[in-house]
């Protein structure tokens, strides 16, 4: 019996209500109009992809009010959005497929992890970024959701189904054991204590600094368990500024290119990799000329390397 061809799911999330700076939503259609399938397909892989445009409830101005709950901005938008991505990871995801969803702000990985989960309950999450993302509707300073997915998935205090019915699909899926955090340098102080609190490990650019990327992701791999299938979310300000500069929260000190690099090849080569995010491109942010294209070219790159260009 010959193998069918390995498949990546391709998930196209213009979608930007979970932060306040519009042009993220565009970020996908740039990834692809710059040929990301044709480099996926140039691998070896199929490509299983509905459409740049077919988020059918991402639309970037909701006509139905959405009113603040508690601090929390476009709170029911942002849920439903959510949802529908997730069951499109999920459907790929069952069907065999390595899922690689483009955003899109960071809180679309509420519905990229929740439908990963769903297929892998034992996955792992890495996720790459100079934010932890982790505040729960009770401590977030912003209001801004990008700023929270990891708590509703983690099910912290504040995002039960009782205390925010919008959000009861959410399963708390994942246990603070399978996170591991990879970049961090600008943390908020109610996620400083969720971090501690949870014993959640978390290798700052401080311990990229003292130990290598290698030795980083060695110890990150350790942590979570050698033989699990392993989603991993990329917010692309984890890299420096000058690598990546058009996104919404650039913060000095970041991944070299080569150290955003061999995270992506690093995962590639354990062959566990079930699903990829790609978030938080903003072609509407630029100081320079060329920023914008090089923002998208990295985030064509990660995609690659950690789709096996780079192996030998
Ligand atoms: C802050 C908040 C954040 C990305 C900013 C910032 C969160 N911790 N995430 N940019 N990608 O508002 O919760
Ligand atoms: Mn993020
Ligand atoms: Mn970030
Ligand atoms: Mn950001």
């Amino acid at each position: 019996l010959k193998a069918a061809q390995p498949t990546i799911g391709l998930v196209c999330a213009p979608f930007s209500g979970g932060q306040p700076r519009p042009g993220v939503e565009t970020g996908p259609l740039q990834l692809i109009e710059s040929g990301l399938v044709g480099d996926i397909e140039a691998l070896g892989w199929k490509v299983d992809f509905a459409g740049a445009d077919t988020l059918e409830s991402a639309s970037l101005v909701s006509d139905k009010p959405d009113p603040d709950i508690g601090v929390l901005k476009k709170p029911r938008l942002v849920s439903k959005v959510n949802q529908e991505v997730s069951e499109r990871v999920y459907k790929h995801s069952s069907n065999g497929q390595l899922t690689v969803t483009i955003g899109g702000d960071h809180s679309l990985a509420m519905g990229t992890v929740s439908g990963t989960f769903k297929q892998h309950p034992d996955a792992a999450l890495i996720w790459v970024d100079a934010h932890a993302d982790i505040n729960t509707p009770l401590t977030t300073p912003s209001g801004n959701l990008h700023g929270c997915p990891v708590s509703f998935l983690m099910g912290l205090p504040g995002t039960s189904k009782d205390e925010i019915p919008e959000y009861a699909w959410i399963e708390p899926v994942l246990k603070s054991e399978r996170l591991v955090y990879i970049g961090l340098r600008d943390i908020d102080a109610g996620e400083r204590k969720i971090l501690r609190e949870n014993n959640i490990k978390a290798f700052s650019m401080h311990h990229v600094d003292k130990y290598g990327i290698g030795k980083v992701v060695e110890m990150a791999l350790e942590h979570v368990g050698k033989d699990r299938p392993i989603h991993l979310s990329f917010d692309v300000d984890a890299l420096d500024p000058t690598v990546a500069p058009s996104t919404g929260t650039a913060v000095r000190g970041g991944l070299t290119f080569r150290e955003g690099h061999y995270i992506c090849e690093a995962l590639a080569e354990t062959g566990r990799l079930v699903s990829l995010d790609i978030m938080e491109i903003n072609p509407s942010i630029a100081a320079m000329e060329g920023d914008v294209q090089q923002t998208v070219d990295v985030g064509r790159s990660l995609i690659r390397c950690a789709l096996g260009e780079t192996l030998l």
